[in-house]
Order: structure tokens, then sequence, then C-alpha cells
């Protein structure tokens, strides 16, 4: 399945990381709180029964904690991205030894601006969205690098006031998707269910579903109800100090499954 994985990569958070970028007005997260919540988040992945191999933090990149923009994977494939933001575009440089020791092969998108968190993997279609991270360009030389992999893949637009496509949505179910109501009602989700996150939760949306449990962030109580009446197992994470920097639950890690078809 989709959401079925055995390893992660994840980074440490470096002590720069509270210049993340933000969209946000308010106050900057604390250093040792984001260590917390980071640390919650691998044992969190490690109790879903996932290998997690964790990379030295990068004082000169104070967004790499996020290793989901500059990089995709599949089970022996790594695709190098372009993030959009500049001063996060040496993340690449930086995380590409560690996918060559992990993957036999690894492309690269080499035009145009593509980050990990515009990338929805759904079964059969994978989304890209454009946004102010991801352009044209990118997404067309992404979508090119996944059909040359098999994969069949669809560009669509993210809503304006959105980081990244999946700032607003995740895949919670084999035919199930957690979104906002803008995204749900923009129609990319076709064949698929929605769940819509009550408005007061809009970052609720960004949630993870790992093998059989769905992380979310424990601030959405609401959205936690919906989806554990949906019968999902659920489990909660503090998440408010990454928020700050416009983070959520995905954003943290890569994530593979060593034993599927890319796909
Ligand atoms: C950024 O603006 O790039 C970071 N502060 C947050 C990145 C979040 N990435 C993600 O959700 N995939």
């Amino acid at each position: 399945m989709i959401f079925e994985f055995d390893n992660a990569l994840v980074r440490k958070p470096s002590r720069s990381v509270i210049q993340g970028l933000s969209s946000r007005s308010g106050p900057r997260p604390s250093y040792e709180a984001v260590v917390r919540e980071h640390t919650n988040y691998v044992r969190a992945l490690q109790d879903c029964g996932l290998l997690v191999e964790i990379l030295q933090p990068l004082e000169d990149f104070p967004d790499s904690v996020f290793v989901e923009d500059p990089a995709l994977v599949y089970t022996d494939v790594a695709i190098l991205l372009r993030p959009g933001a500049q001063s996060r575009r040496g993340e690449v440089a930086q995380i590409e030894p560690a996918l060559r020791r992990r993957f036999q092969r690894v492309l690269e998108v080499r035009r145009g601006f593509a980050d990990g968190g515009d990338v929805l993997n759904t079964p059969g279609l994978t989304l890209i969205g454009l946004s102010s991270r991801t352009d044209a360009e990118g997404a067309a030389e992404l979508s090119g690098l996944l059909k040359d992999l098999g994969i069949r893949s669809r560009i669509v637009h993210t809503p304006a006031d959105t980081l990244h496509l999946k700032s607003d949505c995740s895949l919670i179910g084999e035919e199930q998707v957690l979104c906002t109501q803008s995204l749900a009602a923009s129609g990319i989700f076709e064949g698929l269910r929605t769940l819509v996150v009550p408005e007061s939760e809009r970052r609720a949306a960004n949630a993870l579903r790992v093998n059989d449990s769905v992380l979310i962030g424990e601030e959405f109580p609401l959205t936690v109800n919906l989806i554990r009446r949906e019968g999902y197992d659920v489990k909660t994470l503090p998440v408010s100090e990454i928020g700050k920097i416009d983070a959520g639950l995905s954003c943290m890690s890569l994530r593979w499954s060593s034993r599927k078809a890319p796909g």
C-alpha cells in the first residue's frame, strides 16, 4: 500500500532553525522546543515500525530539518528536486550523499523549481501542486521524470494563501484525503473521498499516514475526532513550535518502503 513504509530519513534541527522561513508574524520557535518536537516525531516513526536514519544538523540551512522538500524517494529511486526558496537550494547538495548511499538510482530535476511539499502521491496518480515554491517548468520536468518511472502525475493549482500543496492535504487512506475546504472544492481529488478539516483547524490538513497510523498535531482536537470517527488509528504529536515556521507532519521526513515497486 502507498503508505506502507519501513525506512525514513530525517535531519536533526540546527540551532539556526529559529530563523526558518515563516509566513507568520508571531513569535519565532525556540530551538529546544523544536528539538523536543523532532525527537518525539522520530520516536513516533520508530513506533510505527520504521528504521530511521538521522542526518547531522546543518547550521547554514535553517530549514534543512524539513527534508521532504529537497527530494522525493521511492523504493529504489530518489529524485533530487530544486527548492523554490533561494535559502533552501543548497539543501539538495547536502542531502544527495545520503540518498546516493541508499538508492540505486538518483535522478534530478534540472530546470525550474519544485518542492517535495508540493507532491502528493495517491494510488495511481501523483499530484504536483504549482505554488510559490513549485513553478510550471519544475513541475513539468518532475512530471517527465515520474513518467519515465511509470508514475502518472497531474499538475494542479495550490490555493494562493497556501505554502505547499500538502500544507492543505494528506492521503490518510487508500481512497481518502484529509484536506481543507478550499482544496476539496477545487475538484483536484477526483476519484478520492475527501474528509474536510474544520476551518478553525486548517493546518491539521498536513497529517501523515504511516503504516496503520495517522500522525497529526495534538493541537487539532476537532480533526483528531473526525479522523478517529472514520476508524483510523490516530497518534497525536506536539507540532506547535515547528508550526511557527509553517511546518507540519509530513515535512520532517522522507519515507519509503524498501520492498515495493515505485509508485
Ligand atoms: C519553508 O518555508 O520552507 C519551511 N519553513 C517550512 C517547510 C515545510 N515543508 C513542508 O511542509 N513540506
